[in-house]
């Protein structure tokens, strides 16, 4: 397994993690054990990701967003958090909730269509899973700026995509957190791909980071491959948020390493050879051999998260397919105050078809 950098050298991206020759490993910012518990994290979500394409593939669950390979974005900025501070995921980020101990089961649910796929974001602090791109960094932007104004010590951070800086929410978040000095922090995945559109067709501008300043907040460029290099910006980025200095953009650039997600065929568009560059490189990788470099893991602790890891899926997807299924009702309860008389005949029409 190679350990060289999935975006080239020359871009200038804050990196800590060398490749084990040439480039030497920088300082990783945090103890052993937090270095641990950033592995067991990607370890997890690597495995979700991995075996939720199996899943899908057998049937158990719908389409899915595929995010083999940004596991290091969601995973860096998640351990710069505390507990109290709020995550707004896209459904690049399904599964983020995982590292906050919402169930596996109910991330699969989620995926399955499913009602027990619903939690309360105030109790983990993760917001629902947002597919209308860019439409939560507002929601980010206003949770951020209230908790400041109630006077909590509290940060948020919201992911987005390389093509949802072209949207007009982006826009209205990213300025009002600024004006505001919300305690958010704006986390670009810029994996280069919005769905078959690349990132030179998406902006005219020469880096994404660029367009913090016409916002006046900060911006850092990360190699989003290197799980140190995106915890230590988020987590400076956390600080200046809880110091009441506002926002900071981060740029975490990497790759897409698998087609947009399991209804995409990403060989009529994408580069097979820069994939395979990209999966050569990719995140979980550079950190095991960064870790075994350091001398901080061994095979039997690799073996055992892996297993680990496992076992939580083999156990969310029977609790996922244990569950009932939803009832036919659910599906307009909670869009209208009064439903129009369409409906109840429509809801009869689906009951007797799936008869339930
Ligand atoms: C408002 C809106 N417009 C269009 C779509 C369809 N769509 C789904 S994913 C996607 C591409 C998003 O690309 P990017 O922001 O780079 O995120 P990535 O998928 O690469 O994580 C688009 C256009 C959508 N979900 N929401
Ligand atoms: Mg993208």
């Amino acid at each position: 397994m190679s350990a060289s950098p999935a975006v080239p050298a020359d871009q200038g991206l804050r990196r800590v993690i060398g490749d084990g020759s040439g480039v030497p490993d920088g300082d990783p910012g945090v103890g052993p054990e937090e270095l641990l518990q950033l592995y067991r994290s990607l370890v997890l979500l690597r495995t979700y990701d991995e075996r939720s394409v199996v899943y899908h593939r057998q049937g158990r669950i719908g389409t899915y967003a595929i995010f083999w390979g940004h596991e290091a974005i969601q995973a860096g900025a998640v351990h710069a958090l505390e507990e109290r501070d709020w995550i707004f995921p896209s459904y690049r980020e399904s599964a983020i909730g995982l590292l906050r101990g919402i169930p596996a089961a109910t991330v699969l649910s989620w995926w399955r269509g499913h009602p027990a796929g619903w939690w309360n974001p105030a109790e983990h602090r993760v917001a629902s899973i947002c597919i209308p791109i860019a439409t939560h960094v507002p929601h980010a932007a206003g949770l951020a700026w209230g908790l400041r104004l109630r006077g909590e010590d509290t940060a948020a951070v919201v992911f987005f995509g390389d093509g949802a800086t072209s949207e007009g929410a982006f826009h209205e978040g990213a300025n009002f957190a600024a004006v505001m000095r919300a305690p958010l922090v704006l986390l670009c995945n810029n994996n280069q791909w919005a769905i078959s559109t690349p990132v030179t067709a998406q902006t005219a501008a020469a880096t994404l980071a660029d367009k913090a300043i016409g916002y006046g907040m900060p911006a850092a460029r990360v190699d989003g491959t290197d799980v140190l290099a995106v915890h230590g910006a988020v987590r400076e980025a956390v600080e200046r948020a809880r110091a009441g200095d506002g926002p900071t953009f981060v740029e975490a650039v990497t790759y897409r390493a698998a087609p947009h997600a399991t209804a995409d065929d990403s060989s009529a568009y994408i580069d097979a050879e820069r994939v395979e560059e990209a999966r050569r490189a990719e995140c979980l990788g550079r950190l095991d051999a960064y870790l075994r470099r350091a001398g901080v893991l061994t095979d039997a602790v690799a073996e055992e998260t892996r297993a680990a890891a496992l076992e939580t899926m083999r156990e969310g997807i029977a609790a996922a397919e244990a569950e009932q299924p939803g009832d036919a009702s659910l599906l307009f309860a909670h869009a209208y105050a009064d439903p129009p008389p369409a409906l109840a005949r429509d809801l009869d029409d689906l009951r007797r078809v799936t008869g339930r």
